[in-house]
């Protein structure tokens, strides 16, 4: 199979010239070709079939244990500009990112077979999809692909129809960490990729296509491409509202999105239509609509169980790849958080698990399985208009600080809310776990140009429509003194949103803060809920003094942004800030 785009099949042949492939093999899709490609990886040890009958068709892979992770530090933005990639990226000039990383792929395929993936990011009619080819030497990475997104056939017909798709080349290289970039050329929709098997570095539809250039892209044409997951809440009436929401990498988005009501909540149902990344269109009727570009969930193993994410659980028992997951004796998955009933006997790298030598499986270990596996499924997962967004949430992972929950505002004041977002950093990306850094709309890693300029964006979209969603903000994680979560979370968080859609109708009562509103505690739903009054005390009010110190964390960080900073995010800032000072 070749291609009527001539686009397509000049540049297949460019880099077959460059990475020198034994062969070349373009992705039908197929059921058939699906079954011929896993009994390579099968062979080659790629995957590792996992027990039959608990597991049936289920498969682990083992990354390089140096290669687990994003690797945020060798990630470039290259813009003939600087200041479009922004303080924001890293970044090098695109003559010299060609350059540097086409040595690296200079007969990178030689002995190897180079598979050729068209891909579609959205439902394949859908007129907000868009379509992408990745190019790879990983089998790891076309099994994947196929999961996570529409990929074959369909999409090169759509690519034919339309004529413009991104271009996305990888291999996994040599490995080695010295010779692994992952660059973005966002003013000729293309990615370059190398030296990386791990899922966020290497499915180039996921991150680096689906956020990296498609932020740039939706920056000219007037969309949004966040770092979010859309839910669907259908009250006891049978009242469905959508709810967007952007919380750093492993901050609990597919736990969201999948989220089981408390057994105290009867009615009430949540529909699952994205985990990780939406893209936001206004509609004509002025408010915006959301579609999940992605086909399938790349979620966090760790931590996925009976009580926290039943869902998900359920969903994992057939047709899933795990990654870096410890195994049982019966070759069953393994992780931590998983069940008490079942016990590891192989670590994530392969070895007998010893408890003393850190966890069986690694942090960043994952599972990629199809959307249509959710039991929670929406039936819009599909709809090719999206869904309509009825409430924006942010949130972080603070141990301290932020409350459960505020309301921007307005819109501007919810532009600032997102962008001083900061979280803990996680196992997600490579570097130390635990320190809070600034992750504005949870898109640090992932916003393919100037921070500034995108929220010039966002701001802009407030003189466009006056039914925009309603902002607002979450912590699921402050600790106690001695480290635990003082809110239960998963489950009950649904409490929180309840409160969320109440203010969307206008039903909910607030109080008014410096920092917004936010519910008193009894306006708050916590019937049935086993919590001290004093805890719903701590987790809904917030420290003037504290406060203070991080809107200068905030100011300071703004700050690198210099001229390009938008004039109404400074005000928005001292707006808040002189609420503070009135209550000091
Ligand atoms: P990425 O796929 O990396 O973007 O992550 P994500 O945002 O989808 O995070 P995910 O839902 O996978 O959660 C990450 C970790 O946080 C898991 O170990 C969860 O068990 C844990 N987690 C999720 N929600 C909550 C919560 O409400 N409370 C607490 N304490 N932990 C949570
Ligand atoms: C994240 O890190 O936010 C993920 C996993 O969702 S990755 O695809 O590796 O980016
Ligand atoms: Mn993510």
């Amino acid at each position: 199979m070749t291609t009527k785009n001539e686009a397509l099949q000049a540049w297949v042949e460019e880099v077959a010239q460059l990475t020198k492939p034994d062969r070349i093999h373009w992705c039908d899709g197929s059921d058939a070709e699906y079954k011929e490609l896993l009994q390579i990886a099968l062979a080659t040890g790629d995957l590792i079939e996992l027990n039959k009958e608990t597991h049936p068709s289920c498969y682990l892979h083992r990354s390089h244990p140096t290669d687990v992770a994003r690797t945020e530090h060798l990630t470039f933005i290259c813009t003939q500009n600087r200041d479009d990639a922004g303080p924001n990226n890293n970044w090098i000039s695109p003559a010299e990112g060609h350059d540097k990383i086409d040595s690296l792929f200079d007969g990178c395929m030689q002995g190897r077979t180079m598979y050729v993936l068209p891909y579609c990011m959205g439902p394949i009619d859908s007129p907000l999809a868009r379509c992408g080819v990745e190019i790879t030497d990983s089998l790891y990475v076309v099994l994947s692909m196929r999961v996570m997104t529409r990929m074959g056939k369909a999409a090169l017909a759509r690519i034919e129809r339309d004529g413009n798709f991104v271009r996305g080349l990888h291999s996994t290289g040599d490995l080695s960490p010295e010779r692994r970039f992952i660059m973005h050329f966002p003013e000729e929709l293309m990615i370059k990729s190398i030296g990386s098997g791990y899922g966020g570095n290497a499915l180039l539809g996921k991150k680096c296509h689906a956020l990296r250039i498609a932020s740039w892209q939706a920056k000219s044409e007037g969309w949004l491409a966040e770092h979010m997951l859309i839910v669907g809440i259908q009250n006891p009436e049978g009242l469905t509202r959508y709810v967007a929401a952007a919380f750093p990498s492993a901050c609990g988005k597919t736990n969201l999105a999948m989220l089981i009501p408390p057994a105290t909540m009867p009615g009430w149902k949540v529909w699952t239509v994205g985990d990780d990344i939406a893209w936001l269109h206004l509609g004509e009727d002025g408010q915006l609509w959301a579609i999940n570009p992605e086909a399938g969930f790349f979620g966090v193993a760790p931590g996925t169980g009976p009580k926290t994410n039943p869902t998900a659980l359920n969903m994992l028992d057939h047709d899933t790849i795990f990654t870096n997951v410890g195994v049982t004796a019966d070759k069953q998955p393994w992780w931590e958080g998983k069940n008490k009933s079942e016990v590891p006997v192989i670590d994530w790298k392969g070895n007998p698990f010893d408890p003393a030598g850190g966890p069986a499986a690694h942090p960043n270990s994952r599972f990629t399985v199809a959307a249509r596996q959710c039991a929670s499924a929406s039936e819009r997962m599909e709809d090719p208009a999206g869904v309509p967004i009825s409430a924006i949430v942010f949130g972080g992972r603070r141990a301290e600080l932020a409350p459960l929950v505020f309301e921007a505002r307005d819109w501007k004041h919810g532009v600032l809310v997102g962008a001083a977002v900061a979280s803990e950093t996680t196992a997600a990306a490579t570097g130390a776990v635990g320190v809070v850094r600034r992750d504005p709309m949870a898109m640090q890693p992932f916003c393919g140009y100037n921070f500034a300029d995108y929220w010039t964006h966002w701001l802009g979209f407030a003189e466009k429509s006056s039914k925009l969603p309603k902002v607002f903000h979450v912590n699921w994680f402050r600790q106690d003194g001695n480290g635990n979560f003082i809110w239960p979370g998963f489950g009950e968080n649904l409490r929180v949103i309840e409160w969320i859609l109440g203010r969307c109708e206008g039903t909910a009562n607030a109080v008014e803060t410096p920092i917004g509103y936010m519910p008193a505690p009894s306006d708050l739903d916590t019937k049935n809920l086993d919590i001290e009054a004093d805890t719903i005390e701590a987790l809904l009010s917030i420290d003037p003094a504290a406060w203070q110190k991080e809107l200068d964390d905030i100011r300071d960080y703004f700050n690198k942004y210099g001229e390009h900073m938008p004039r109404a995010l400074w005000d928005e800032l001292e707006t808040t800030r002189e609420a503070l000072e009135a209550k000091l």
